[in-house]
């Protein structure tokens, strides 16, 4: 079933696709989504009536989640005639976006989507500009506890993007299955404070404990989004006495598990160290056919984007009734027996 004007599966089908996904985590497939990046300050006007303008502001710059994002809301922006803007900042920080926010604010664009580069530190900024009469949208991560109906923050619209938990149940189990139920995982993270990375950790935990102590957490560390420092991490883990607990890694991101990936590579221990990936970049594919990385879990980052801009116009055209506070998008699960299944290619996500 498809909303008519959007022309994007309906709430019915994507929760569908989302407990499929939970249902099935630790087997081969799972259905559903993905996500994208941006490339600046990029002013695109839609096909329509420009009566709108709007501002996708990403986390960072460059990473092949926001791009494929950036694409969905492009998509959905020509089709409705919305001038979208894109901005982000150059690295994954909240100092470094609350500018851009304000920048923004100044231009009074109609509506801010944004994905917060930290839950707390980004809801004074975004409240500056709930103040100002502009429609704030979250987009992949949330501000304070992702609640927008009864939490401690409620004016964002709406929250559109994955279920974060699920994301590291379905890593945690299927990582658990890859090492035959017992053993210990590694957890490679970000940063405290992201929504999304925080949840990731906690699904994989929520997994590790319901092995009854056969599979333990071995740590987990943060990486600051660098797919250097992941790398740098974890090749330190393994040479320290605790290398030999690590039978899995989880990397709840594209560089942590691209990071994480490289290290087990550069110990020759790709196939004995069995790898989750969060996300899927071309890379993280190959590292897939090529025996490095056991699973990767493909958001939807295009509906996402889509999903967003279509509820921004929603807004501004009265149909706040249409908006649902949160809108859960799915995963696609791949593995070796799926990799080329046309569901799994076309979540693969786009670099430019
Ligand atoms: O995993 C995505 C996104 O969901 C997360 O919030 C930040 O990292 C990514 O952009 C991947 O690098």
């Amino acid at each position: 079933m498809e909303d008519p004007e959007i022309g994007i599966p309906s709430l019915s089908r994507r929760k569908f696709l989302a407990g499929s996904a939970a249902v099935l985590a630790g087997s081969s497939f799972l259905a559903a989504c993905g996500s994208a990046t941006s490339t600046g300050s990029t002013p695109t006007t839609g096909t329509g009536s420009t009566k709108y303008t709007f501002v996708l502001i990403v986390v960072v710059k460059g990473d092949p989640f926001y791009v494929t994002m950036q694409k969905g809301a492009q998509a959905m922006a020509d089709k409705l005639g919305v001038k979208l803007l894109v901005d982000g900042p150059a690295q994954f920080s909240a100092t470094l976006q609350a500018p851009i926010v304000n920048a923004y604010i100044a231009k009074k664009v109609d509506v801010m989507i944004i994905a917060a580069t930290d839950k707390q530190a980004m809801i004074a900024p975004l409240q500056n500009a709930n103040n100002a009469g502009i429609k704030v949208i979250s987009v992949d991560t949330f501000i304070g506890n992702g609640d927008y109906t009864s939490g401690p923050v409620t004016f964002p619209l709406s929250y559109v993007g994955s279920d974060n938990v699920q994301g590291g149940v379905i890593a945690g189990q299927a990582l658990i299955k890859a090492i035959g139920n017992k053993g210990g995982i590694f957890i490679e993270n970000v940063t405290p404070g992201i929504s999304t990375t925080d949840q990731r950790q906690q699904g994989c935990i929520q997994a590790i404990q319901a092995t009854n102590g056969a599979v333990t957490l071995v740590g987990f560390n943060y990486d600051n989004d660098s797919a250097a420092t992941a790398s740098q991490q974890i090749s330190a883990l393994l040479s320290s006495s605790k290398g030999s607990q690590v039978n899995g890694i989880f990397g709840t991101n594209l560089f942590s598990a691209e990071g994480a990936a490289q290290a087990v590579k550069n110990a020759n221990k790709q196939g004995q160290i069995k790898i989750a990936n969060f996300d899927a970049p071309q890379e993280a594919i190959n590292d897939l056919n090529n025996g490095a990385v056991d699973l990767v879990i493909a958001q939807e980052p295009a509906t996402m984007g889509s999903t967003a801009v279509q509820y921004g116009v929603y807004a501004l055209t009265g149909k706040t009734s249409s908006i649902q506070k949160r809108f859960a998008t799915g995963y696609v699960v791949i593995d070796k027996t799926n990799v080329n299944d046309p569901a799994s290619q076309a979540a693969i996500y786009k670099s430019s």
